[in-house]
């Protein structure tokens, strides 16, 4: 076997060494940063070593040959960051081999296709696949890497997920909007309750949507229930000395009446309403189930309220969330909660970018 040491500015300049000088059956044995000149390794430049060996020193470099990935080095437990640091480096390199591995020509890859079959639009998808291999062109434990390494992607694009911050010495609002039917009312319920019940915040509902009786029936219901008052408010001023009266409680949900996206006055009513006050935490309810294209529409229209974070409701009835995953590749925006059933208040969730990864990739 021929082992050899390469230094290089970084990895992709190290992996280009032992390529060219080991081929590409090389396997990695060992990598690491270091610190090259400065004053006891402070203030030198950062460089990457990395151990590489050929089985058959004779072997000559196969174009478009596999890698052999080599397993990370044992790990000792006082080096649990550096083990992590060079697990990093280890995935960052598997990626880049990973994609230097032939595509099969003509014929789609199964991730491709089920990452369509499950409503992601197709430039995405194809995006998503880009430069890594076909799962057909590939051993098992290295589909295992390239669906590990899809899902990473994935996280990437669904960017941040953070829930409502309430703090026992604050007073945080948070409103909730979207179109009809989607689950605002129902949601407003399970968080009051959660955050009420369960966690212990003095928490006050109001509720915006007079359009209909029992809209305001159905809150007052669940005010009743969980013990809390609610408020009900006609007009933007209305909306204002409420917030005052409640600036006591910890938290204080809004909910408002359903919108319709092409109706222009409706939506600048509540726009309106909203900049009543600038600290108002708007999220923009979504029931999964809404196709892609409805869900553009809905995000277009109501940007004109500046939601800061999507709430995606109806997780349970949705035969895939692929619509998450196109909305938020076009627009990054924090999610919420996402919401999994009728029952309040327990069907609902913070959201989770691993969770909705992983379900986005079911098969
Ligand atoms: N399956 C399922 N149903 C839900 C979920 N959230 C709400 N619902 C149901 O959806 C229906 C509408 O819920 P509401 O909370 O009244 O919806 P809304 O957005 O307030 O409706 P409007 O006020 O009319 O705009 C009700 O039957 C709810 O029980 C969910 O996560 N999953
Ligand atoms: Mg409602």
């Amino acid at each position: 076997m021929k082992v050899k040491l390469f230094t290089a500015h970084n990895m992709a300049e190290a992996m280009v060494q032992v390529k060219q000088d080991l081929g590409r059956d090389a396997v990695i044995l060992h990598t690491r940063r270091f610190r090259k000149g400065g004053i006891l390794g402070f203030f030198g430049k950062e460089m990457v070593e990395v151990m590489a060996a050929l089985d058959s020193p004779a072997a000559a470099p196969v174009p478009g040959k596999r890698i052999p990935i080599a397993a990370p080095p044992a790990a000792d437990d006082t080096q649990v960051t550096a083990l992590q640091l060079e697990m990093s480096t280890l995935r960052k390199m598997m990626e880049q081999m990973l994609c230097q591995l032939p595509r099969t020509g003509n014929s789609s890859s199964p991730l491709l296709d089920l990452l369509i079959k499950n409503d992601i639009e197709p430039l995405i998808a194809a995006n998503l696949v880009k430069g890594l291999p076909d799962d057909q062109s590939i051993a098992g434990s290295e589909q295992d890497i390239v669906r590990k390494l899809l899902i990473d992607r994935i996280i990437n694009c669904l960017q941040k997920t953070d829930g409502i911050k309430v703090s026992s010495t604050g007073c945080k609002t948070v409103a909730l909007i979207g179109p009809t039917g989607v689950g605002k009312t129902t949601t407003v319920a399970k968080l009051a309750a959660n955050f009420a019940l369960k966690e212990g915040y003095k928490v006050a509902l109001i509720t915006a949507d007079t359009y209909r009786i029992a809209a305001v029936e159905q809150l007052k219901i669940y005010g009743d229930i969980i013990g809390i008052p609610i408020d009900i408010v006609y007009s933007p001023d209305e909306l204002k000395a409420a917030l005052y009266r409640h600036s006591d409680k910890n938290l204080v949900l809004i909910d408002t009446a359903g919108r319709s996206p092409s109706n222009h006055y409706q939506l600048a009513e509540l726009q309106a309403l909203l900049a009543v006050d600038p600290y108002i935490e708007t999220h923009l309810v979504i029931s999964t189930s809404t196709k892609y294209k409805d869900a553009l529409e809905i995000v277009n229209k109501f940007s004109v309220c500046s939601p800061q974070k999507f709430l995606f409701t109806k997780v349970d009835e949705a035969s895939n969330i692929g619509t998450i995953l196109n909305l938020l590749y076009h627009f990054p925006t924090t999610v919420s909660y996402m919401t999994t059933g009728q029952s309040v208040p327990d069907d609902i969730e913070l959201a989770s970018s691993t969770k909705l990864a992983n379900m986005i990739l079911r098969d």
